[in-house]
């Protein structure tokens, strides 16, 4: 009886102390930064005197969602259920509704300040002579963002007796989704399409609500859901009717939803025989289509158009120009206040490379600043963020200050095409910022960039801000949960961009993980390293990612860039590097910029390091102001790339037990993954310049791997040697081995004849898009590791794409051992083969 007395007491005891602690439950990262996570009891006192009802003026959607959020929030958080009172106050309360609806009630309550559409206030004051806390703004959407705004200080233990108020720095803040009516998405890193199937909007949207309210969270007003390649039957009668379903679905959030058309729709579905926005014809097609539109959803936002550009039509078939095709579609939405974004994203991607002169970064400043002014009122020119494609670095783009009588909007990249496809952690805010504050130096005035999106600098009615996100079903939005610091960052950035980076990234990791200081601390010190790391490791000097821009643009592959019509040239020579586009000797973009910028930018000795080789073609041996040499900065900053997407890994580590165990083993693996990735660019880049070069590393590194053997030089027993068509791609200068026969047994093997001791023993192997390839390692007899390769890696052969590292730590190695690797290929995945590394651990 006492022994059974004594267990059910530490059994209590045990349950209490867990309850009391309260663990971290595991999380899938499906609610992002809206956790809404329970405070603890000495946090939670902060908010002791919080009313306990909440009184909501009105009952339109938006303010429905707004009272269903503070309730969901300040139970999770707070753990206290507020009571829903329409009438009211009748005591203290959490009052929340539109200006005019707060005067209605209380005509003395002042609001002190003008509000911008989609502004907030959060304050206190006396209604109905009881003491309130105020949520309100000019438009029931203000008050969801007060809302929002609220919660997100309770998240981050922010006291609540301010005068908070917050106002968006420009009226446009949009994201797109490049989704495919098939459900995938063009770009798309983290799963099928949250809006289509089978070339139908999905049964359930219930993912699509949920996007809404993280989208509604930080702001943001509008979402294209449909690829810019867009889908011809977009609009079509029966298409309609479903994309009203999705519209319905983000409403409550105060989100419009938009598509992309193509401007010969009228033609190639509308059933006439052109599609010249100059011909009557066409205008009242698109004047009728838009009519069929809003009479199924009025509050539809409008359209976007890629159009001239990377195979799509566009104006010049029939000789007419972007204006003339914005405006047909502008006018025919003018009737219901439908904004076009037009994309500057215009080119001609057969350039020829042998033409010094040729240069895509012209292009859109040569196309678009001549119409200057001939656009309406309602359209709106989407420009990238740099003249050439969402690259690790470029500058900003000289078009933002080229269009001066037209509403711009600036368009960044969310999702990661260039930047690792969110399997490498990139925090882009810091980039985009610096495009944001880069004075543009019009008539020598300070213009910079985020004062010409708002509209600020000319004047303008509309502009603003476009994310192209692509999230997927996949749980976590976008396949890496560290990524959605991005989407977050777009959203509050688009907001204010006078927020620091390290302010948005320390709030985000405060509401995605928790306020722990050591927590907030690593998140976002990696955060914030990750851009410059993964730039030093990618494409630095301003070469751009020198990545496979013919194939999926995720691995490197620098003799892609060149050769061909793409103009994504670096003009990597024998004894120089780099693209002249000076206006002196080069292409003339740099006379595009205003004079001030041009001083800048025009000789080598003013531009700044990190866009060096963007505007300048340069001997290898041209010392740069950090003192080097071109080609040993490029050797160097590999190295210290690679090596500190390592202490990423390191840092993480130090939050175990600090984070759900969930999230931590995710990212844990996704950063050991980018590690070793970043040792494939490394070499392959350094390998690469070393080659055209013929310049030796100061260091001895590139090229002299020691503690390597390849592949092909192990002894073989059914695998083949192969080579890579990228050789940059592979070690060795692009062999590998494969296991060519289907589900067949292969090995490689080699003795070790080292010193003894303590060893890491690195495989570099394949995986390959479509199979699932095996793996077993052995030392003698003894099985040692096994796995699957079964990430889902962009490549259907062994390419840098698909090079994954493999780390087995802490082997005993002694003289003589058999190291042997086995792969066991599958249909279409040959367990392929670059090398092995040991490395001598420090004891
Ligand atoms: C939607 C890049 C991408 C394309 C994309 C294009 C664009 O070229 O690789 O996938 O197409 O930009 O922005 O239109």
């Amino acid at each position: 009886m006492f022994i059974y007395r004594a267990v059910l007491f530490f059994f209590v005891l045990f349950l209490l102390c867990n309850l009391i602690s309260l663990p971290l439950v595991a999380e899938n990262g499906e609610a992002g930064w809206l956790r809404y996570g329970r405070l603890e009891p000495q946090d939670a006192e902060l908010y002791q005197s919080l009313p306990a009802t909440t009184v909501v003026l009105g009952d339109s959607l938006v303010l429905k969602s707004s009272q269903s959020e503070l309730v969901r929030g300040v139970r999770g958080m707070l753990g206290r259920t507020l009571r829903i009172q329409a009438n009211g106050p009748t005591e203290a309360a959490i009052v929340i509704g539109t200006v005019e609806q707060i005067n209605k009630l209380e005509p003395r309550f002042q609001i002190p300040e003008k509000f911008q559409p989609d502004g907030y206030l959060l304050t206190r004051g006396v209604i109905k002579g009881k003491d309130c806390i105020v949520i309100t703004g000019a438009t029931d959407r203000g008050v969801l963002y007060g809302v929002f705004g609220f919660l997100s200080r309770i998240a981050q233990h922010k006291t609540l007796s301010v005068n908070d108020l917050q106002q968006p720095s420009a009226p446009v803040r949009w994201v797109n989704e490049w989704d495919n009516l098939d459900g995938s998405i063009e770009r798309g890193y983290a799963g099928k399409s949250i809006f289509f199937e089978n070339r139908k909007v999905r049964d359930d949207l219930t993912r699509v609500s949920e996007y809404g309210r993280l989208l509604a969270s930080i702001g943001i007003n509008g979402c294209d859901v449909s690829n810019v390649n867009a889908d011809l039957h977009i609009l079509d009668p029966d298409f309609i009717p479903q994309l009203a379903r999705i519209a319905n679905a983000l409403r409550p959030w105060g989100v419009q939803l938009g598509v992309a058309v193509n401007v010969s729709m009228p033609k190639q579905v509308g059933g006439l025989d052109t599609f010249d926005p100059l011909d009557p014809k066409v205008s009242k097609w698109w004047n009728e289509k838009f009519d069929e539109v809003y009479r199924q959803i009025p509050d539809f936002g409008g359209v976007v158009v890629k159009a001239d550009s990377e195979g799509q039509l566009g104006p010049s078939v029939y000789k007419r120009n972007p204006a003339e095709a914005a405006n047909v579609i502008a006018k025919a939405l003018q009737p219901h206040h439908g904004i076009v974004f037009y994309r500057a994203f215009v080119y001609d991607h057969h350039l020829d490379f042998n033409n010094l002169k040729a240069d895509r970064a012209r292009a859109a400043y040569d196309i678009f600043h001549r119409l200057d002014g001939k656009f309406e009122d309602n359209v709106i020119i989407q420009i990238k963020n740099g003249p050439i494609d969402f690259q690790v670095r470029e500058p900003a783009s000289p078009l933002f200050a080229g269009l001066q009588k037209s509403n711009v909007a600036i368009e960044v990249q969310v999702a990661q095409e260039y930047l690792g496809q969110q399997r490498h952690t990139v925090f882009i805010v810091p980039m985009w910022k610096e495009v944001l504050d880069f004075d543009m130096h019009v008539d020598g005035k300070r213009t910079p960039v985020k004062d010409i999106v708002a509209g600020k600098s000319f004047n303008r009615p509309a502009g603003g801000y476009v994310g192209v996100t692509n999230v997927g079903l996949d749980t976590n939005w976008l396949g890496n949960h560290l990524a959605m610091a991005n989407l977050y960052g777009f959203g509050r950035m688009a907001w204010n961009p006078e927020l620091s980076s390290q302010t948005i990234a320390d709030e985000w990791t405060r509401l995605t993980f928790n306020n722990d200081p050591q927590v907030v601390q690593t998140v976002t010190n990696i955060q914030l390293e990750s851009w410059p790391t993964y730039e030093s490791y990618t494409g630095v000097l301003g070469l751009q990612t020198l990545t496979n821009i013919t194939g999926p643009h995720y691995g490197p592959a620098p003799e892609s860039q060149e050769n061909n019509g793409w103009g994504q040239w670096i003009r990597a020579e024998k004894d120089a590097v780099g693209m002249d586009r000076s206006v002196a000797t080069g292409t003339g973009y740099v006379g595009q910029y205003s004079p001030d910028v041009q001083k800048m930018y025009e000789t080598a000795a003013n531009t700044p390091d990190d866009l060096i080789l963007f505007f300048h073609h340069l001997p290898y041996t041209y010392k740069l102001r950090n003192g080097k040499t071109v080609i040993q900065t490029i050797y160097d900053s590999h190295y210290a790339g690679a090596e500190k997407t390592q202490d990423f890994v390191a840092q993480w580590k130090g939050l175990r037990g600090r984070i759900d165990d969930e999230r931590y083993h995710d990212v844990l693996a996704q950063l050991k993954y980018q590690s070793g990735h970043a040792i494939v660019w490394r070499d392959a880049i350094n390998d690469w310049f070393h080659k055209i070069s013929g310049i030796a590393d100061e260091q001895g590194r590139v090229g002299n791997h020691p503690g390597r053997t390849e592949a092909e030089s192990m002894q073989l027993n059914g695998y083949t040697p192969f080579e890579l068509k990228s050789w940059e791609g592979a070690s060795g200068g692009g062999k590998v081995v494969q296991c060519v026969e289907p589900a067949k047994s292969c090995t490689a093997t080699m003795k070790f004849d080292g010193a003894p001791g303590w060893y890491e023993v690195d495989v570099e192997y394949f995986d390959v898009m479509g199979g699932d390839a095996k793996f077993r390692v052995s030392v003698g007899d003894q099985l040692v590791e096994e796995w699957t390769a079964d990430r889902q890696l962009p490549g259907r052969e062994p390419t840098a794409d698909s090079s994954v590292r493999k780390r087995i730590k802490g082997l005993a190695l002694r003289k003589g051992d058999v190291i042997k690797i086995e792969g066991i290929s599958n249909q279409r995945d040959p367990a392929a083969l670059d090398y092995v590394e040991l490395i001598p651990l420090e004891q």
